[in-house]
């Protein structure tokens, strides 16, 4: 397919790049269907793709990843500012030259016997104020393939962009096929992979990994980590959070996005089904929101992928039944196991396993063997139109107007179960010391308290004190009606070690007190870190919660929290002298409130 674009920046910036790599062909992709299955038949004929039964899970696909590519490599991930200072102690950093020469030796011919893919895409509903054009460069189908399942790819994207600004993104695998040497079904270049960013020029470099993040770079390298410069400059907010649409039975329906680090349930919480009778919840995003301010102030916001990547493990009938009706057709999956029948399985997706199966890796697998079976990030791709709880405006170009935003973590002691800021500020200090504990499946000790403020950690593009005032400059922005801002603990366990809250639906308890806070009404009481619920104020009807488990859920234990401000300390100490002088005020407000309420 040949290039269909009046963009001399974009033909010229192919043409460049072309020559560096050499591929043996060039492919605009046009973002057709006919296009995506000449795709995955190549895919298929190579083996990176494995067709699933017709009859169980039509249009469908697995495929194995190398073992040595399994996930995002945040060791080999750089942000690359010409100051060091400006990438912080929260990034890796390289001087841009510097990487720049040493990538272009890797690039030199790195797509010998290969076809370059131009994938034109939106991030965000196609010619939306809200949403930005980029074009990625890629040797792999498999990656243009997913970019067609994850943004608006294709010549309408190419149509909007017309002779304006991109962001440029260039990929390669690093496996040229030189030689004669046959290709395999998942090239990488196990031993030099760089996710690489350069926030001044605004483009991304990414070698050697086919996986996820590293690769469609449409999601964290462009969706955050360079919107997030992008935002800083612009005066808008590019962040790591889910959006949901929230209405309760009198049909007062509001926006609430909410940012939590991995493994704290968000695509749960995005495809929630309330229990709390007549109350609905729909899907606007799971994982990435867009907010810029509209004319009337409101931050309006806006998903600006157009697919989920979500991991697999974990999500069962139980947990999210809206995300397994989402799977049931036209989904590429990777590193999970498949079953004797040609379908797929993964830990926690049954209560029994399957007496047989082929594991990730491609090996029998019984009950018995001493390994999963799916990778613990194996990963589900598939269109976000086909989730059931999906919210008819989720592609409305104006977005939608956000009322409430929340920041959580897992954290079995210490944090509330709900929090509201007492202030814009006051916000925006819980955002940056936001908190989690390790699970099972993140490195580390299980159970140590991870900073990870906004859930923005691997994902800032630039210094955290700089993103923290541009938080703070938000708030101040002429005429803004801002968002109330709230902290969540879905977590808090207690003596015997159980979850004291039943979490899943019955968040949206949480979200009824959120909102009757941000109508003007629901009982609070002040406490050190903000307004927690009044003992009456949330609406526990058939649960059975006992008075006192209530009340430990709401504490706010002040010998807990003089610990927790000296960690908040040594936080801010790592971050270093460009924390906001208004965040180190709050700190040092709840401290003396700490000690004047003893
Ligand atoms: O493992 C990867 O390559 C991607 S990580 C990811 C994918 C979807 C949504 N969120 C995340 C994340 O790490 O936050
Ligand atoms: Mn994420």
């Amino acid at each position: 397919m040949a290039s269909t674009t009046p963009n001399r920046k974009l033909l010229a910036w192919v043409e460049h790049w072309a020559s560096v790599m050499k591929p043996a062909d060039i492919h605009w992709c046009d973002g057709t269907k006919d296009e995506y299955d000449m795709m995955t038949s190549q895919l298929v004929e190579l083996g990176t793709l494995i067709p699933l039964n017709d009859d169980i899970r039509p249009g469908s696909f697995l495929s194995r990843s190398d073992p040595a590519d399994v996930a995002r490599v945040e060791d080999r991930t750089f942000i690359c500012s010409e100051r060091e200072a400006d990438a912080g102690t929260n990034n890796n950093w390289r001087a841009p030259a510097e990487i720049r020469s040493q990538m272009l030796e890797l690039y030199d011919g790195c797509m010998q016997g290969r076809t370059m893919y131009v994938v034109p895409f939106s991030m965000g509903p196609l010619g939306s104020p809200i949403a930005h054009i980029g074009v990625q460069l890629t040797d792999s189908a498999y990656v243009a393939a997913s970019m067609r399942i994850m943004t608006r790819m294709g010549q309408d994207a190419l149509d909007v962009l017309g002779d304006g600004d991109f962001v440029p993104c260039v990929h390669s695998v690093g496996a040229p096929l030189t030689d004669g040497n046959a290709d395999v079904p998942w090239p990488c270049d196990g031993e030099n992979k760089y996710i690489v960013h350069f926030p001044e020029t605004k483009d991304i470099w990414s070698y050697g990994s086919g996986y996820g993040g590293n690769a469609l770079l449409g999601k964290k390298c462009f969706a955050l980590r360079i919107a997030s410069t992008m935002a800083r400059d612009q005066g808008w907010l590019a962040e790591h959070m889910l959006i949901v649409s929230v209405t309760p039975p009198n049909g007062e329906r509001k926006y609430v996005a909410a940012a939590f680090p991995s493994a704290c349930g968000k695509t749960n919480m995005a495809m929630m089904i309330p229990t709390l009778p007549g109350w609905k919840i729909e899907t606007v995003g799971d994982d990435i929101a867009w907010m810029k301010f509209g004319e009337d102030g409101q931050l309006y916001a806006i998903n600006p992928e157009a697919g989920f990547f979500g991991v697999a493990p974990g999500t069962g009938e139980d947990t999210n039944p809206n995300a397994l009706a989402t799977l049931t057709h036209d989904c590429v999956f990777t590193n999970v196991a498949q079953t004797e029948d040609g379908d797929i399985w993964w830990e926690g997706l049954t209560d029994d396993p399957p007496a047989r199966l082929t594991d990730w890796t491609g090996e029998t697998w019984t009950p018995e063997s001493d390994k999963p079976a799916a990778h613990p990030n194996a990963r589900f791709t598939v269109s976000a139109a086909q989730c059931p709880s999906i919210a008819p405006e989720w592609e409305d170009p104006v977005g939608v107007p956000i009322s409430a935003i929340l920041f959580g973590g897992r954290r079995a002691t210490t944090v509330p179960l709900v929090t509201e800021a007492t202030s814009w500020e006051h916000g925006v200090f819980l955002g940056s010391v936001m908190s989690s504990e390790k699970t099972a499946a993140a490195a580390g000790a299980i159970g140590e308290v991870r900073r990870d403020p906004f859930a923005m950690l691997p994902f800032c593009g630039y210094n955290f004190g700089d993103y923290f005032q541009h938080w703070l400059n938000i708030g101040s922005a002429k005429g803004a009606k801002l968002p109330k801002l709230f902290y969540v603990n879905w977590f808090r366990k207690g003596d015997d070690g159980k979850f004291m809250w039943p979490g899943f639906g019955d968040n949206a308890r949480v979200l009824k007190w959120v909102l009757e806070r941000v109508n003007g009404g629901g009982k609070a009481v002040d406490t050190p870190i903000g307004k927690v619920p009044a003992l009456d104020a949330l609406d526990v009807s058939g649960l059975h919660l006992d008075d006192a488990v209530i009340q430990e859920l709401l504490k706010v234990d002040r010998s807990e929290w003089a610990r927790e401000v000296s960690l908040i300390e040594e936080h801010y100490a790592q971050i270093g002298d460009s924390v906001p002088v208004e965040l180190v005020a709050q700190l040092e407000s709840l401290a003396s409130e700490l000690q004047s309420n003893v």
